[in-house]
Parts: structure tokens; C-alpha cells; sequence
């Protein structure tokens, strides 16, 4: 047996000592299975696979961020985070969660990156102040900028968790006061898995993790880096109000009649139909609801930049030559195309009803 999985031990191992029954772990293969699109069929073969893997070694650093990413982890709803911690991975140094502070923290960051060597994954959640030479951010005397360049040296590959993260997020908007940048421009010889989010959705990180667990490789990823299997399709793809969008049916301010009727936000700016995320699918709190369910328009916080396009409340743009270089030209050209349609749609049925008023 491979010395690593020896000294880490299996996940099937590690459910087993804490009581965690085969049907347990059955049922979280098919949920994953779900969660990814797969036939129900692969959910068996997960739990066969996940049993059976090393846990793996992590090592989480959090640089300018709100912690509303580990925030949200901790309010994952299956797996929770404390499963995620004794059993998928082996959880060796966590600013926030951790009980070591001081030189011992720093002490468990240097030990598990020796033990681990080649082998452990970083996740980073929050940006990398790079300004004045990364000043703006420090912990232990370093700047976030050392720590992320010494720790990723000797990584088997980066978890951007978070918009932060992944492309800069919020302390990247304008002004951008310390130079923030994504992990990814300081991290170019390692591969980086970008799950973004302002908070990323909880089930997509542990499932991202899970999915590296299992399969012992990185998931498929967009032309962003994101996990294809959670961000395959847009919020619009899979909003349950999109009916009323292509039947041209559109709430134009969130107290109106179309409003009350549930209609599509699109014209409230909902950036729904160029952001790419879980959210209409895994929903948020176990489950319950998400923005649009509860009557907002999506914000796009899984997208580039999404801050400084342009207001939050404010109708999809018109197509031009520079839309789409952030939020993604295809499907901007597709969104509008689409709202196109709905339009038409729209002032058909406006005329329908006017004819029908005329024969009144
Ligand atoms: Fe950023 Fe995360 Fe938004 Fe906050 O760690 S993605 S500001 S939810 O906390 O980094």
C-alpha cells in the first residue's frame, strides 16, 4: 500500500472510527452524484471510491477576504464541516478554525507542508495584496504574498474558495487600494481551481473537495478555471422563474404587479443570465431558497469583476464590442440574444391585448 495512504488513512477509515455508517456514506454518493449531474447509478461508485481514497492534506490561508467564505462552509449542508474536516481531508492549518495561535500555528503550516511535501492542497480564500510589496495584508510578520509564494511551492494544486480568491473579488474593485490580484497571477506554475463566489455556495466547496477526494485528479473547468460540474450552467439556465421570461413576462421594478406574480427580474437587472454558478440548483441554507427565490435579482458575484459592472439594479447592456470581455462575450451575446426574443415575445402579447380590447 501506497506509505501516503498508510500514514494519512483512508476516509472509509476515518468514517468508520467515528461511527459513520456505509449507508451514510451511500447516501452522500448519491448526492454528490446529484449535485454533479451524474446518473444516480455513479452515487455507489463515489462512496466505493471515497471510501477507499487518502484523506488529503490541506492547507487553508485566508489573505483579504470578509470570512464569509469559511462562513458559509461551516454552514454546508452535506457534508457538514465537521465531516469535512475528520473525514474527506486531514485539516492542517486553519487560521480561523485551528486552536494553535501564534508560533505554534505557524509551526503546524510548516510542519504539514514538510510531512506533505508534493501532496498537500492549498486553499486560499481572499485576495493577494501585491501594492508596496503585499504590505496591506500580513500575518506573523509576512506578507499574505510570502506566505502564498512559500506555501504553493511544494503544493499539488491550489482551491481558490471564493470571488476574493479567484479573481480579485471585492478588495479588487476600484480603487483597488492595495493591488489586489487572484491567486492565480501569483500561483502560474500550479494548477488552480477556482470556486467562486461572494460567499462561494457551501455544497460546491465541499463538493469540489469531495470530488478531488474521490477521483484523485482536478475536476473539469471552464475558460474562468471554475469546477465544471457545479459551474456548467448559468443562474438563467436553471431559474424556476425563466418561463415567464420567455413568455416576455417581466416584473420592471419589485414592487409592481409583475412582482407579486413572480415574474422574470431580468429587467430589475438580475445578472442571472451571465453568471455562472449552483445557486438555482443547490439553493442556499440546506436547501431553502436563494436571491431570486426570495424576490432579488442575482448580483453575479460568481463573475469577474462583478462589483464594478456597471450597478446592480441596472437592465443587461446592450451588446457592444468591449461587453462581455469579463462577464463573458458568449454568454452576454446569448443573454441578449435571448432577452431579444423575450422582447419580441413581450410586445407580441402587448398588441395581442390591445386587439383584444379593441374587439371589446
Ligand atoms: Fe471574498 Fe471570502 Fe466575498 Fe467574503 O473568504 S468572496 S468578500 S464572502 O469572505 O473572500
Amino acid at each position: 500500500m501506497d506509505d501516503w495512504v498508510m500514514e494519512q488513512g483512508t476516509v472509509g477509515e476515518a468514517l468508520a472510527r467515528q461511527g459513520v455508517s456505509r449507508r451514510s456514506l451511500l447516501k452522500y454518493g448519491s448526492y454528490l452524484a446529484t449535485l454533479m449531474a451524474l446518473p444516480p447509478t455513479a452515487g455507489r461508485a463515489i462512496a466505493q471510491s471515497l471510501a477507499g481514497a487518502k484523506r488529503q492534506s490541506v492547507i487553508w490561508l485566508s489573505f483579504q477576504e470578509c470570512t464569509g467564505c469559511i462562513e458559509s462552509l461551516t454552514r454546508s449542508f452535506s457534508p457538514s464541516v465537521e465531516e469535512m474536516i475528520f473525514n474527506l481531508i486531514s485539516l492542517d492549518y486553519q487560521e480561523t478554525l485551528q486552536a494553535a495561535a501564534g508560533e505554534a500555528a505557524e509551526k503546524a503550516r510548516l510542519d504539514a507542508m514538510a510531512a506533505n511535501k508534493g501532496k498537500y492542497v492549498v486553499v486560499v480564500d481572499g485576495s493577494v495584496s501585491t501594492r508596496d510589496g503585499g504590505i496591506y495584508s500580513c500575518a506573523a510578520g509576512k506578507t499574505n504574498l510570502e506566505v502564498l509564494k512559500e506555501t504553493a511551492k511544494d503544493a499539488l494544486a491550489i482551491l481558490s474558495v471564493g470571488t476574493c480568491s479567484s479573481f480579485g473579488g471585492i478588495p479588487h474593485a476600484h480603487p483597488n487600494p492595495t493591488g489586489a490580484v487572484p491567486v492565480s497571477d501569483i500561483v502560474t506554475d500550479k494548477p488552480v481551481i477556482n470556486v467562486s463566489g461572494c460567499p462561494p455556495v457551501p455544497e460546491v466547496i465541499a463538493g469540489t473537495v469531495a470530488y478531488l477526494v474521490t477521483f484523485g485528479k482536478l475536476p473539469p473547468l471552464d475558460r474562468l478555471g471554475r469546477p465544471k460540474p457545479f459551474f456548467g450552467d448559468s443562474i438563467h439556465d436553471r431559474c424556476y422563474r425563466r418561463p415567464f421570461y420567455d413568455k416576455g413576462l417581466f416584473a420592471k421594478s419589485f414592487d409592481d404587479e409583475g412582482a407579486r406574480n413572480g415574474w422574470c427580474l431580468y429587467e430589475c437587472g438580475c445578472k442571472g443570465p451571465v453568471t455562472y454558478n449552483a445557486c438555482a440548483t443547490t439553493k442556499w441554507n440546506g436547501g431553502t431558497s436563494f436571491p431570486i427565490q426570495s424576490g432579488h435579482g442575482c448580483l453575479g458575484c460568481s463573475e469577474p469583476n462583478f462589483w464594478d459592472m456597471g450597478g446592480f439594479y441596472k437592465t443587461l447592456p446592450q451588446p457592444t464590442h468591449h461587453h462581455g470581455r469579463d462577464i463573458g462575450a458568449a454568454a452576454a451575446v446569448g443573454a441578449i440574444a435571448g432577452a431579444g426574443t423575450a422582447v419580441l415575445a413581450r410586445q407580441r402579447r402587448q398588441k395581442a391585448i390591445e386587439e383584444e380590447g379593441k374587439t371589446k
